[in-house]
């Protein structure tokens, strides 16, 4: 009755999730306080402090060791939500914190936890829940306790499943009377493809490529990019994990087998949370995947045979790039085309393990959702056929390092679609969390029951960093097929000074993005019928955005981390607007 009475308003039901997401590792700080443990990106940003955009012998500006300081400001935080009018917070927590060497381990009824990690948590939830907003926590955000992966190569080992499994269960066990919204993963693609695969960018910073490497200690002829870990192989993986020893994947398909072990570890915490508690703490889990949703590419006066073709491709791209991920915690198993088409590169779930993962993502399916990309086949960048995929060093190999490795799915076709934002990869184009709510909804109809939640959307501020080239080549094409609308370049708005305060906190060009998303999301749910039950933005506060340090700021708060002791928390417009949205076009019961 609620959803009825509000697409007849054209607005959102009063039950809708509405609020901003963080990370532990992007905003806590206090890395080695209080007894927390090292996680991979401690520990690879100060042995590769090349690999973080950032201050010359700043340590800190590389790494998350203070970032916003959320583990002692967690209060101010707080004030931020309310100008947004958020009934929910996402945030994530730091398994390291809790338990150090990554292994969480019940005996005699009594966990050997880190007290004070789980004095944190307690706070935070409960001082969410005193001032009405509910927690959404996910339990892994790319913040692997080190000692797992100096054991067995975490990811890369099938043991990472249940050592996540027992972390969950101690969760689900602490927290779960107050959490009623669990997400086990956040972004299997970019946590493995951008961890494992492409260097150096996430931790571990494991690569296929040679890419050079030095280490903090080497000071003599430093190279500023940084480096792999993947020397670092064989001797790490103890003689516990003898199965990996045995049937250790190869350094290039080692994204493929993180992303195989991740999902399996999202469905044994699923599992245990099904089995012990959803009964009777009675609430939600699920999955987040990222990916852009795939848009075909149409020119003026293409035929409509070519317009076909390229909607099928665009679908195959959306399998590849988004359903490798999001099918198994719904349908049980990969993709066919992504089974056919990787061969024998491919590991299978055993018929227990698709038992175990089918359904494990039918609470609700997480969706982060930022960067459209173009989908039309051209020639010498398609991935393999079936009958080439079954062969070492094939075209697949190609094709992987030519597209996948670069994130466009199987599109292969530079640029991405729409202006530019403030980090490379994210460029703005609205229609697509309308497009990919639809393509998720019609792939997984009636196996979703609670809908499909975004729980990250957002910019970079456009800065004077970015190449803005891919600005002109889209508008030119928008104007071409008559989306002129989606042409602007925003020059304006673009960020010379990195310590221009008051462009940054006069962020419009976020508010126009998330006027934009928001518009197309509110038709996805009134027009097209579509279950979405929830939008998260990213981000509450500027914050540690990986690679790119702090000057990538995706936050709708500023923090000024140069100058300011305090790393005060000050609303940008962007905030403002999404209380008045709320106002606007959220039923108020
Ligand atoms: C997400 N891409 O990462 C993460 O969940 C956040 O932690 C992060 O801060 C935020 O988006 C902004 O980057 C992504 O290359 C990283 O398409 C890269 C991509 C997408 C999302």
């Amino acid at each position: 009755i609620l959803v009825e009475k509000a697409r007849a308003e054209g607005k959102l039901p009063a039950d809708f999730k509405w609020g901003a997401a963080t990370a532990a590792y992007q905003v806590e700080g206090a890395w080695n306080e209080d007894g927390r443990g090292e996680s991979v990106w401690d520990h690879f940003t100060h042995l590769y402090p090349h690999n973080v955009e950032g201050e010359e012998g700043n340590e800190d500006s590389i790494s998350g060791n203070v970032a916003c300081d959320s583990y002692h400001k967690f209060d101010e935080d707080i004030e931020m939500m309310k100008i947004m009018k958020a009934t929910h917070y996402r945030f994530s927590i730091s398994w390291s914190r809790l338990f150090p060497d990554g292994q969480a381990k019940k005996e005699e009824g009594k966990w050997n936890v880190n007290e004070k990690g789980v004095e944190y948590y307690n706070s935070v939830i409960n001082k969410l829940i005193e001032n009405n907003v509910t927690p959404l926590v996910t339990l892994y955000h790319w913040d692997l306790p080190y000692a797992l992966h100096e054991k067995y190569g975490g990811w890369l080992d099938y043991h990472s499943q249940y050592d996540f499994a027992n972390y969950a269960e101690f969760c689900f066990e602490t927290f779960g009377d107050r959490v009623k919204n669990w997400i086990t993963i956040n972004e299997p693609w970019v946590n493995c493809v951008s961890g494992y695969r492409l260097g150096p960018g996430k931790a571990p910073y494991r690569c296929t490529g040679e890419a050079p490497r030095k280490l903090a200690n080497e000071t003599e002829g430093l190279d500023l990019q940084g480096g792999c870990s993947y020397e670092i192989g064989p001797s790490q993986y103890s003689p516990e994990s003898e199965v990996l020893e045995a049937n250790r994947p190869p350094q290039r398909l080692e994204d493929v087998w993180c992303s195989h072990n991740i999902l399996l570890a999202h469905a044994q915490a699923v599992k245990v949370y099904r089995e012990k508690f959803q009964k009777e703490q009675n609430g939600l889990i699920g999955i987040t995947v990222d990916g852009e949703a795939q848009i075909p590419w149409i020119e003026p006066g293409m035929s409509e045979e070519q317009k076909k073709i390229n909607e099928e491709y665009a679908n195959l791209a959306a399998e590849f790039r988004i359903g490798w991920y999001s099918d198994p915690p719904v349908t049980g198993d990969y993709p066919q085309s992504v089974k056919e088409r990787m061969g024998k590169d491919l590991p299978e779930f055993t018929e227990e393990q698709k038992a175990m993962l089918k359904g494990s993502s039918s609470d609700f399916l997480g969706w982060n959702t930022y960067t459209a990309h173009w989908a039309a086949p051209i020639e010498g960048q398609t991935p393999p056929t079936p009958e080439e995929a079954n062969f070492e060093n094939s075209k697949r190999d190609m094709w992987d390092d030519n597209c996948r490795g670069r994130g466009d799915g199987w599109t292969c076709i530079p640029p991405t679609l729409g202006s530019q934002a403030g980090s490379s990869w994210n460029t703005k184009y609205p229609p697509t969390i309308r497009v990919g709510l639809n393509w998720f909804s019609k792939r997984y109809e009636g196996l979703i029951n609670n809908g499909i939640i975004i729980t990250e959307n957002g910019c970079a501020q456009p800065n004077a960093k970015v190449s803005r080239a891919n600005d002109e080549v889209t508008a030119e094409y928008f104007k071409s097929i008559d989306q002129p609308e989606y042409a602007d370049t925003y020059e304006e708005e673009i960020i010379e000074n990195e310590d221009d305060k008051n462009t940054i906190i006069r962020d419009l060009y976020r508010v126009d993005w998330y006027q934009q998303y928001l518009e197309n999301l509110r038709l996805a749910f009134v027009e097209d019928k579509i279950d979405v039950r929830g939008y998260m933005a990213w981000s509450l506060i500027d914050n540690f955005e990986w690679e790119n340090g702090y000057e990538t700021r995706f936050g709708m708060s500023y923090i000024d981390f140069k100058n300011d002791p305090e790393l005060k928390r000050q609303p940008k417009e962007s905030l403002k607007f999404l209380g008045q949205w709320y106002d606007e076009n959220i039923m108020q019961e």
